[in-house]
């Protein structure tokens, strides 16, 4: 995957946690880092109760969620996958993506 691949078509939904080594959702902020994906990163509140927004995208209020393109996915290790998936396809990149 190139480093141009996605740009400004990628978001993370996160926690809190100030750090990409302690949680799922630095988990996949190391995935991203390490495939050259730039994305824009929600920092979601603390509570579940408190994130609407993710339950509007995916049906449940767990992070991290990543929304690429069309395309919402949602806990890490299906963040992972959707990732290594890409890689191997890059045609799969979504319409508009720069390339
Ligand atoms: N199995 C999930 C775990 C995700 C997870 O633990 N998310 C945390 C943030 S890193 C969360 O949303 N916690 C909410 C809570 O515990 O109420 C994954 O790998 O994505």
């Amino acid at each position: 995957m190139t480093a141009a691949t996605l740009v400004a078509m990628t978001t993370l939904y996160r926690c809190k946690t100030p750090t990409d080594v302690l949680c799922a959702c630095g988990k996949v902020a190391r995935s991203l880092r390490r495939e050259g994906i730039e994305f824009d990163e929600v920092r979601v509140p603390a509570r579940k109760r408190d994130r609407p927004e993710v339950e509007d995208l995916t049906g449940q209020r767990w992070v991290p969620v990543l929304v690429h393109g069309d395309e919402v996915v949602h806990d890490s290790h299906r963040i992972v996958e959707h990732l290594d998936y890409l890689r191997g396809h890059e045609d799969a990149s979504p319409v508009g993506a720069v390339r």
